[in-house]
């Protein structure tokens, strides 16, 4: 359960971590579910793999819909006593998925605020960050900006449409968050984060569910935050008949081209796949445009 003086850490950080809030056991569990999913024989393939490669999964989709292992560990009561304390008694489930963070190629996730993929009436939204290994500088352990949350969301436009990162961080006052296997991260969705690539021979691999106040609201619908929606799921307390509205301006995240991952996205990789199918048919494009 997260003490008074926890709770004030995250109002002020917009993160907390909480060490062994699963054990190691429940870590192998977890571990073991996504060698199932990653078993060739899954008719299943929910994953995009590392552009690098071609071979290393870098992301599994929904593992809370692909196996009951990650939705037992969404919905494990220690884990909601948290996230209760932390943005109130009625919690709905958001969305979840699984980055793989592989040895020696684990993709860079650029600075960002995750509700400007998604925003909401309120900001009473988090992710929590389930390290299912050691996670160290040298394996891309996720670095945040302590205390961004209170500074409102950023602009994660690069040249004029939405690229799902922010440029410019002064990183001299971001921290490393490295943990234990079993450890959790709450991550408030404004606080801005990142993570390095993987330089180890260590895998990172990170659960990461994502939980909102029933009162909060999506405003934007376009195709990579619609999807989320049929999946909401009520995990405490009641849905809400009304919706709480923050008042300010609500930047929308409107890209250029339609995303997989953010991944994808803060990379460009995105609009370089529409050009090289262009090619492809035959059409002159220029490469600058590909930004
Ligand atoms: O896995 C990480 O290092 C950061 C994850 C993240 O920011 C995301 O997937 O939105």
């Amino acid at each position: 359960m997260i003490t008074d003086q926890q709770a004030g850490f995250y109002a002020d950080n917009g993160y907390l971590v909480v060490k062994a809030l699963f054990d190691s056991e429940q870590v192998g569990r977890a571990l073991a579910a996504i060698d199932e999913l990653l078993n060739p024989d899954n008719p299943d393939k929910p994953y995009e793999f590392e552009p690098h490669d071609g071979t290393t999964v870098r992301r599994i989709w929904s593992p809370t819909q692909k196996h009951p292992v990650f939705s037992q560990m969404a919905s494990a009561p220690l884990l909601l006593d948290c996230i209760e304390r932390l943005i109130g008694r009625n919690i709905l489930f958001h969305y979840s998925k699984l980055n793989m963070k592989g040895p020696k190629v684990g993709s860079v996730v650029e600075w960002h605020q995750d509700f400007s993929y998604y925003p909401h009436t309120n900001a009473d939204l988090l992710s929590a960050l389930v390290f299912l290994d050691a996670a160290s500088t040298q394996n891309g352990c996720l670095r945040v900006v302590p205390g961004s949350h209170r500074g409102g969301l950023r602009s994660h436009e690069v040249d004029g449409f939405f690229r799902g990162k922010v440029q410019g961080i002064d990183e001299a006052s971001a921290v490393n968050i490295e943990v234990p296997p079993g450890s959790v991260v709450f991550l408030h969705c404004l606080t801005l984060h990142a993570s390095a690539r993987n330089e180890s021979n260590l895998p990172r691999r990170t659960f990461l569910p994502a939980y909102r106040a029933a009162d909060a609201f999506p405003i934007y619908f376009g195709p990579h935050a619609a999807h989320n929606e049929p999946g909401i799921k009520l995990l405490r307390g009641q849905r809400a008949k009304v919706a709480r509205v923050e008042a300010g301006v609500h930047l929308l995240p409107i890209a250029e081209r339609e995303f997989g991952s953010l991944y994808e996205l803060q990379e460009g990789s995105h609009l370089r796949k529409e050009l090289s199918a262009m090619k492809t048919a035959g059409y002159a494009v220029a490469d600058a445009a590909a930004h």
